[in-house]
């Protein structure tokens, strides 16, 4: 899922400062293949910002931007000769609807062959201005208690859109390919066996398991992988602090992960 700095040879860690070509090849590559990449995924987990390095509006090294939802559909073309989108509906429940159908009609066709749901291990922007005006905050606790609550919620909520996607990567005409794409890797890096073990050993994996039972190897395949779109810390509009980026979690740790990242979806992009 994630490439740890000790497992990084000195060449990596050399192709590591050159995401942005490695970018620039990834979008040449797949620009002739008539792809069509659906982003799935909850509110404030990163997909708008997935959509944006795709397709050349965010470099590896930007300002990471304050959130702000997206409130329809979003789709990230290749610059030039177009034929690569990027399809990232938002992913507040109360906005699902029809752009998340499109997507699913997309699966249903054939259209779309590859699909990315992001999560975050629970730490998912959230747009109201303090944490005091969320829903899940009670009186007198602190920012760590209301984190530890808002994380477990984040992340049952990532497992019922899963449940609400497994259908259809069911049904998806022909092959599907799927990566998980656990981001946020700045905020969780020092848990990052239990974020693991979450992912892979748990109801996350169980579910996407029953979609490799339904339809075979031969047309179902599905990664793991992580990385951190941009680096920042995690705090509300009123200036909370809910999480900050992890001590130890270094340029090279980042752009490592960033370029495996990047080098696995090219590798699918063109299979
Ligand atoms: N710390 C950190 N923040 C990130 C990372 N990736 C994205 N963000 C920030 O998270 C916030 C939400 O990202 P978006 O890309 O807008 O999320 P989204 O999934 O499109 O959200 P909706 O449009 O509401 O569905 C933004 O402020 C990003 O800058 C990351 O790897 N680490
Ligand atoms: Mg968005």
């Amino acid at each position: 899922m994630y490439v740890e700095a000790f497992e990084l040879g000195a060449a990596f860690i050399k192709e590591g400062s050159q995401i942005w070509a490695l970018l620039a090849r990834l979008r040449n590559r797949i620009k002739h293949g008539h792809l069509r990449i659906a982003i799935f995924g909850a509110g404030g987990t990163g997909k708008s910002t997935l959509g944006h390095l795709f397709s050349g509006q965010l470099t590896a090294d930007a300002c990471p931007q304050p959130y702000r939802e997206s409130l329809t559909s979003e789709t990230f073309k290749l610059k030039g000769d177009i034929v690569c989108t990027f399809v990232a509906p938002p992913g507040q429940v109360s906005r699902i609807g029809h752009d998340w159908h499109e997507l699913y009609r997309s699966l249903a066709s054939g259209e779309s062959s590859g699909v990315i749901n992001v999560v975050a291990a629970g730490y998912h922007s959230f747009s109201h201005l303090s944490l005091k005006e969320h829903r899940l905050y009670q009186e007198g606790m602190s920012e760590a208690d209301f984190m530890r609550l808002y994380r477990q919620d984040r992340q049952s909520n990532e497992l019922k859109l899963l449940q609400e996607i497994i259908p259809h990567l069911k049904s998806a005409k022909g092959s599907v390919w799927v990566v998980t794409l656990v981001n946020k890797q700045d905020l969780w890096w020092p848990e990052r066996a239990a974020v693991r073990a979450h992912y892979m050993e748990g109801a996350y994996n169980r579910l996407m398991e029953t979609v490799l039972e339904h339809k075979g190897r031969q047309h179902f395949r599905h990664d793991y992988l992580s990385a951190s779109l941009v680096l920042s810390n995690f705090r509300t509009d009123a200036g909370e602090t809910l999480a900050l980026t992890a001590e130890g979690y270094d340029h090279t740790i980042r752009l490592g992960n960033l370029n495996h990242f990047l080098r696995t979806i090219e590798a699918l992009a063109v299979s």
